[in-house]
This record gives C-alpha cells, structure tokens and sequence, in this order.
C-alpha cells in the first residue's frame, strides 16, 4: 500500500467522519429525557474538533489488524473523556474561556451547573461504552482497557495533570517539571486511544507493545509543545479558541521555558523519537507515522 500525502489525507477525513458518526450514534437521543442535557452533551462532542485521539486508535489498529466498528468504539471512549475534559477546562474556576472550536462555550451557551453535568455524563459514557460492547478478543484484555482509560483519565493521568496545571500559574516550571504535567494532563490520553486501538486486534508481543508505547508517549509530548507554539503564535480565528491564553493565565509553556526557536526544534526531536520508535514495527506502524506528521505539522 503507497502511504503518500494524498491517502494519508483520504485516509485521515474518512476516519474523522467514521469518528464523528461513532459519537453521534452512542450520543443519548433527545428523545429521551433530560432532553436539555442531552442536547448540550451533543453541543459539547459533535462537531469541530480534529479527532485526533480516534485517529491514533485507528491508526494503532493497522499495526494488529483490529476490526473498524471495535476501533470506532474505543476511540469514542476516549474522544468522550478528551471532550469533557474540555468542557470542565473552560468554566471559570479552570480557564475560565468563552470561546471552543469555534463556538461558545458550553457553561455560556447553556449554564456552568450543566456543563459540569455535561462533563459528569460523557465520562460515564466513556466507560459505559468500553463495557456493553465486545472489542477484544478476550475478556481480560477488554478489562485493560477499561484500566488504562481509568488510569489515564484519573489523579495520575489528565485530572492530576490539570490540577498541577493549575497551581504552576504564575510559577516558573523548568523543562523537566513541565514534561511531568504535560505527560500527565495531555500525554495520558494520547498514550491510552494508542494502546486502546491496539488491544483491539490481534494480541502484541512484549516488546512490540513497548515500541508502541514509546512512541505514544513521545507523540503525546509533542502534540502538547506544538499546542503551546499554536497558543503562542496563531490566531483566535485559526485555532477556533482563544489564543494567547496561556501567557494571559501567566503559566508557565514550552515556549516560555525554551523560547519559540528551541520549542519548535524539541518538537522535532519528539517527532524523530517516535518514528525511531515506530522503526521496528515496519510497515505496520506507516499509518502512525503518518498521523505524527500531521500532530506536529498542524495549524489548529
Ligand atoms: C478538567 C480534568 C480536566 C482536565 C483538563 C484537556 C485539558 C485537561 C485541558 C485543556 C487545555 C489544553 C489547552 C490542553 C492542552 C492540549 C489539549 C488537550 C488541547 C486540545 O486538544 P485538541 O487540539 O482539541 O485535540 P480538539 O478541539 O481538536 O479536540
């Protein structure tokens, strides 16, 4: 199979709608009752963001073969937690925004009580998922998944992420402490839609999986260095969010602590370390190599 720009973007738009249409469908109807909640939980997930969790889950299965309608699931799962995250990032006791993927915020569109809700229902929806339908081959390895979407969701993944996040404003991290946030708030969830898409299909040998995990990470990292140049360089208009937050909220970036120079040039080294990291899964690993591209080369 040739891997050009060309398929890779067929290949990437296609997988964005299967993405969308995944959500939209495991989405609660408006027919059933809270209508008002439900509706804002379809205001907060569909529609304009670049799905990129999904399309590492997908992009994981062709590494093991793993079955579509499966790999949809388990990246909705994730892309569930990845949108309420966002939800409750924006109400005024976090970052306090008005502006996301283009569109008002949920607690200004509606109100913060539902948009806490709003949060509260997707990430039960996320586990929700994980356990009604089969997506593994064996019961053990589907109850890891339930694990590391926990793990990544929780104090020792994206919610202690945040909360690091939150109490570095106004501090001045240097490059290791600010690693140790961004594995964590950003990182985690990259990492599990990778392995969640991979436990999907035929099992990984040991090694395979480190080659893997190793390069989730690196990828993750550098998917949040490129989001701090984005902040720090493109326009609210592009990035459908409000830009220049972070030097507003005064915390602490990669751009901050390196300079826009040497932040471009670590997220290079990100990208190199996941492609060393992809080498001995040959051509298998193409289609995340790939996507990596795309995460550090993006302009929203
Ligand atoms: C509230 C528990 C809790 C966690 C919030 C995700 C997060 C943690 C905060 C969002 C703030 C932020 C800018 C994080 C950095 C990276 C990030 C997650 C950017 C947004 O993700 P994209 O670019 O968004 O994948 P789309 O809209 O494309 O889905």
């Amino acid at each position: 199979m040739s891997l050009d720009a060309a398929d890779f973007d067929t290949w990437m738009r296609q997988h964005q709608a299967l993405a969308e249409q995944t959500l939209a469908k495991v989405l609660p109807a408006l027919e059933h009752a809270p209508a008002r909640l439900h509706e804002a939980m379809r205001y907060a997930v569909i529609g304009g963001g670049k799905r990129v969790r999904p399309l590492l889950a997908f992009a994981a299965a062709e590494v093991v073969e793993a079955p579509p309608e499966r790999v949809a699931l388990a990246g909705a799962a994730v892309e569930l937690i990845h949108a309420y995250s966002l939800v409750h990032d924006d109400l005024p006791c976090m970052d306090d925004d008005t502006l996301r993927r283009g569109k008002p915020t949920v607690h200004v569109q509606y109100d913060e009580a539902t948009a806490l809700l709003v949060g509260d229902a997707l990430q039960s929806l996320a586990f929700q998922l994980l356990a009604e339908h089969t997506l593994a081959e064996e019961p053990l390895r589907q109850l890891e998944m339930v694990r590391l979407l926990a793990q990544a969701a929780g104090s020792r993944g994206m919610a202690g992420g945040q909360a690091i996040d939150l109490a570095s404003i106004g501090h001045t991290l240097d490059v290791t402490e600010l690693e140790f946030m961004h594995i964590h708030k950003t990182g985690a969830l990259i990492r599990c839609a990778t392995l969640l898409g991979a436990l999907c299909g035929n099992p990984l040998g040991e090694a395979e999986r480190a080659h893997l995990d190793r390069f989730a990470k690196a990828i993750g990292l550098a998917f949040q260095v490129v989001d701090d140049l984005l902040d720090a360089e493109a326009s609210t208009a592009t990035l459908g969010k409000t830009a220049g937050k972070d030097a507003q909220a005064n915390k602490p970036t990669y751009v901050t602590a390196l300079g826009v120079r040497a932040a471009r040039q670590w997220a290079r080294e990100l990208r190199a370390q996941a492609d060393a990291a992809l080498a001995p899964l040959g051509a298998r690993g193409a289609r995340l190599g790939q996507l990596a591209d795309f995460i550090v080369k993006r302009e929203f």
